[in-house]
């Protein structure tokens, strides 16, 4: 007979196996944790998350969270898969989470760019692709869309590449992707319970607030720095890495169609973009030894403000 292995968080996986986990972890959790498939990539593929929360039979507020929008970005998915691993055992442990867990749903999707992430899994010279796999417009030749420029916030007018073969290229029109649309449609049909939107990307060590377009400021910007800078605190608490708060346009660029931007103007209050490790030493290529530190600092920001969305 065969005996069940625990799965490791701390390698990276194929999607064949995120897809396994996340059917394993219903199994195991079968109150609290439902799939919910909400959509289709590019080549078809099913888009799902894991909605985690104790079903009160009332209107619940929510939590979001997105990894892997960015196919080469693989410690996004490893931080998806650990953060449901760690809320559901504290759920079991820890009152704090288990209230937060009746008042509160997640909803993780662990791979949102599907086809992306498989493309980079394919061979070595396609382990840094970033976009989508549709094809460009006809006369182009080239393939992808960034999904990370494609949401409808501003959307074409600012740090994108016009080219289709570019790595930003930001598609032909808003929301013309269908991995953007699934999210538009999903969080955009239940906007109003959303406290808080997190989407996962790396690299550089960042927190940003809205908003990554630089013609815009945030009406709640103290706020969210004030939410975004204990976060770091917290995070450099676990293993002394300082992670940098602010806008993109203030700590790096301003950019359109970011999924942050498009979360923030349609009314959720609370919205990040977390850049995990590293600094750039190995940048999409993050070694496995890194996984669990990353892992756990990032855990410890996004509970933060989790807890702060919560309580408020
Ligand atoms: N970064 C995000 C991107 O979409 C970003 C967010 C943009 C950060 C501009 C800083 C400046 O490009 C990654 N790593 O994808
Ligand atoms: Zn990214």
């Amino acid at each position: 007979d065969t005996v069940e292995r625990a799965y490791d968080y701390y390698r990276y996986h194929p999607m064949h196996e995120i897809s396994d986990w996340m059917e394993q972890t219903v199994k195991e959790n079968p109150d609290v944790v439902n799939i919910v498939q909400y959509g289709q990539t590019y080549e078809k593929r099913v888009i799902s998350l894991l909605k985690i929360g104790v079903n009160t039979g009332e209107k619940k507020k929510a939590i979001w969270m997105d990894c892997g929008i960015h196919a080469r970005e693989w410690i996004a998915p490893a931080f998806c898969q650990y953060f449901v691993s760690q809320i559901l055992q504290a759920y079991k442990t820890d009152p704090k989470m288990a209230d937060m867990m009746k008042n509160m749903d997640f909803y993780v999707t662990p791979v949102l760019n599907i086809d992306g992430y498989i493309f980079t899994w394919a061979n070595e010279s396609t382990r840094l692709w970033r976009k989508n796999r549709s094809p460009g417009p006809a006369d182009c030749g080239c393939f992808g869309t960034d999904l990370n420029r494609n949401f409808d916030a501003n959307w074409g007018t600012s740090g994108i590449s016009a080219n289709c073969c570019g790595i930003t290229y930001p598609g032909s029109q808003p929301v013309s992707e269908p991995e953007a649309a699934a999210v538009t449609y999903f969080v955009g049909s239940r906007i109003d319970q959303f406290l808080c939107f997190f989407t996962i990307h790396s690299y550089g060590q960042m927190l940003l607030v809205p908003y990554d377009h630089g013609n815009f400021t945030d009406p709640n910007y103290n706020e969210l720095m004030e939410v975004g800078l204990a976060a770091a605190e917290a995070i450099k608490k676990v293993h002394g890495k300082h992670y940098k708060v602010g806008t993109s346009p203030d700590i790096l660029y301003s950019h359109s169609g970011s999924s942050k931007d498009w979360a923030r103007f349609s009314g959720i209050p609370l919205s990040f973009t977390f850049e995990l490790r590293d600094n750039g030493t190995f940048a999409f290529e993050l070694p496995e030894d890194q996984i669990q530190p990353t892992c756990e600092e990032a855990y410890s920001g996004a509970l933060h403000i989790i807890t702060y969305a919560h309580d408020k």
